[in-house]
């Protein structure tokens, strides 16, 4: 059936391999249904908190429960269906634009293609390509632009309804009208999951439920907004750069 969405890290430790410590002690709950945004410089550890998410690695101490069972117990084609991921550098396939968004899952039919891309905005695009959905894209791209590419992504990562839904940088790399059209429809498309947004721009995250500032691979702060800036620390530094 479909995650709650829970999502919870115990005290977890992680390094690359052979590296230091990338995250320290990191313990934090996500509810439900709640947007939760990961704020903090560059190499602080955000990215690195997805990846253990997604499993892409394991955490070396600690645990990472989701519904409040250990991933690692957990399906990975589970995790992969119920995680939606969105990625600052969105990775395509050689193949059609329909192929794009449902990759091996032939049970996600056209009608779902149509209906997911409506959904996320990325329709009006692919009606404009000679071939619409059976456009051809390359690994790089082919014809597409970087908002397209995004586009895209966002459509693949919602073609399962997620009950998870990971946001990494996800807009910085498009225009502003495709931002735009992903703002439009990210109300949307976070409603009912539970959403973890990483943004460079603060004033994307100041919506969510918690804030998590992150530093050097520790939680240095954690509250709303309107919490963090009162605190004036370093979320309160962060917002006025
Ligand atoms: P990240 O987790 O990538 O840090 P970040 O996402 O907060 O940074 P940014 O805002 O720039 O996106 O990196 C934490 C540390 O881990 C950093 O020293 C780089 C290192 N690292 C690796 O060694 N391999 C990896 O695959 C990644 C993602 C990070
Ligand atoms: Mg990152």
């Amino acid at each position: 059936g479909r995650f709650r969405g829970e999502i919870e890290f115990r005290n977890v430790w992680f390094a690359y391999e052979g590296e230091d410590w990338v995250l320290k002690d990191v313990s934090f709950k996500v509810e439900p249904g709640e947007t939760v945004a990961l704020v903090g410089a560059t190499g602080a550890g955000k990215t690195s908190i997805i990846n253990l998410i997604c499993r892409f690695y394991d955490v070396n101490r600690g645990q990472i429960l989701v519904d409040g069972v250990d991933i690692r117990d957990m399906r990975q084609s589970d995790l992969r269906r119920q995680i939606g991921v969105v990625q600052q550098d969105v990775f395509l396939f050689s193949g059609d634009i329909k192929y794009n968004i449902r990759l091996n899952d032939t049970e996600i039919d056209d009608e779902k293609i149509r209906e997911v891309a409506r959904y996320t905005n990325a329709h009006r695009f692919i009606e404009t390509k000679p071939n619409k959905y059976d456009e051809e894209v390359t690994e790089r791209g082919g014809t597409l632009s970087a908002g397209q590419r995004q586009l895209l992504a966002f459509a693949r990562a919602l073609a399962f309804d997620p009950a998870i839904l990971i946001l990494d940088e996800a807009t910085s790399a498009v225009d502003t009208e495709t931002e735009s059209l992903i703002q439009d429809a990210l109300e949307k498309i976070t409603r009912g999951r539970t959403t973890i947004i990483i943004a460079h721009r603060l004033s994307t995250v100041q919506h969510a439920d918690k804030i998590i500032v992150l530093h050097k691979g520790r939680i240095r702060e954690c509250g709303t907004h309107e919490e963090l800036l009162e605190k004036r620390g370093l979320y309160y530094k962060l917002y006025l750069l």
